[in-house]
């Protein structure tokens, strides 16, 4: 296996599956369930706030009930010892990483434990229920808090910083990602077009598993460590 300088690492709902936190596209995920178009849209939470509150509480409550699993572990594991640079982009709205120990990490889809302030437009560390009734901590407005999370049809959070990445590294792992969500789903592309070696490790082949140039499937759990340690063993 060949040494990399600068890993960019995207993960994806499947390194948090077996962790217990549902998908969103498998049998039985959370948009089987649900309708994304009334709980993840700017428009849902306008026309509907207290069932989009639900639904995020629901989620919230649930995160604290999980622990980071042996693929979220790896990734911290290969960030502290790489002697080149390790960056890991998530679209998990879950803290199993940096439960796991990562550090240098975007949550490109935001954070189940943050709420946002319509008003001020602050963030703040939020655990609990939010809902109409609470205040925002920093403007004391009431009503005005939302979850801190990227909806559909709104922009990512990071993508200047995640763009510079993309085009420096040499290794793009693509891990747990169905790639049907844009912009993430094309950074294989952009890693590629600069030239990385581009990896998906996923338990089956993904929407986009023609564009990576190795695949490796099975669970996150077994598939990940392996993969990882193979790169450390290079370092
Ligand atoms: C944007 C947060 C402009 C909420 C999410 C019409 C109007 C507006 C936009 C669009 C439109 N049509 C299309 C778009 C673009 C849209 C989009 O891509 N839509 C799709 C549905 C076609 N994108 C957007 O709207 C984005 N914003 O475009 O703004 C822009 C563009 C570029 C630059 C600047 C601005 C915003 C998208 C973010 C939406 N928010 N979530 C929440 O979490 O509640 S999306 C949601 O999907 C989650 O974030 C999730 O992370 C993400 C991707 O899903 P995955 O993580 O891949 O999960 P999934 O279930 O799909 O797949 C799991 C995979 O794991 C599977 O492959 C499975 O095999 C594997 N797996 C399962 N178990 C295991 C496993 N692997 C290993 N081990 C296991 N045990």
């Amino acid at each position: 296996m060949t040494y990399y300088e600068n890993i960019v690492i995207l993960t994806g709902a499947g390194i948090s599956a077996e962790s217990g936190l549902d998908t969103f596209r498998d049998k039985g995920g959370i948009w089987a369930k649900y309708d994304l178009m009334e709980l993840a849209t700017p428009e849902a939470f306008a026309r509907n706030p207290d069932l989009v509150h639900e639904f995020y509480n629901a989620r919230r409550e649930g995160v604290k009930k999980v622990s980071p699993n042996a693929a979220h572990f790896a990734l911290a594991q290969l960030e502290q010892s790489h002697p080149g640079k390790v960056t890991l982009i998530t679209q998990n709205v879950d803290p199993l990483h940096e439960k796991a120990g990562s550090k240098n990490l975007m949550h490109m889809h935001g954070e189940l434990n943050k709420a946002r302030c319509l008003t001020c437009h602050g963030v703040c560390t939020w655990q609990d229920d939010l809902s109409r009734a609470n205040i925002c901590p920093s403007c004391g407005q009431a009503g005005a808090l939302r979850p801190h999370i990227v909806w559909f049809g709104e922009m990512p959070f990071h993508m200047d910083d995640i763009t510079i990445c993309l085009e420096a590294c040499d290794l793009f792992i693509s891990i747990g990602t169905s790639g049907s969500v844009y912009p993430a789903a094309g950074f294989v592309q952009t890693a590629h077009g600069y030239g990385a070696e581009t990896v998906e490790l996923n338990l089956e082949p993904s929407d986009g598993d023609r564009l990576f140039s190795v695949g490796h499937y099975g669970k996150a759990t077994k598939i990940v460590p392996e993969y990882i340690a193979g790169l450390i063993k290079q370092d």
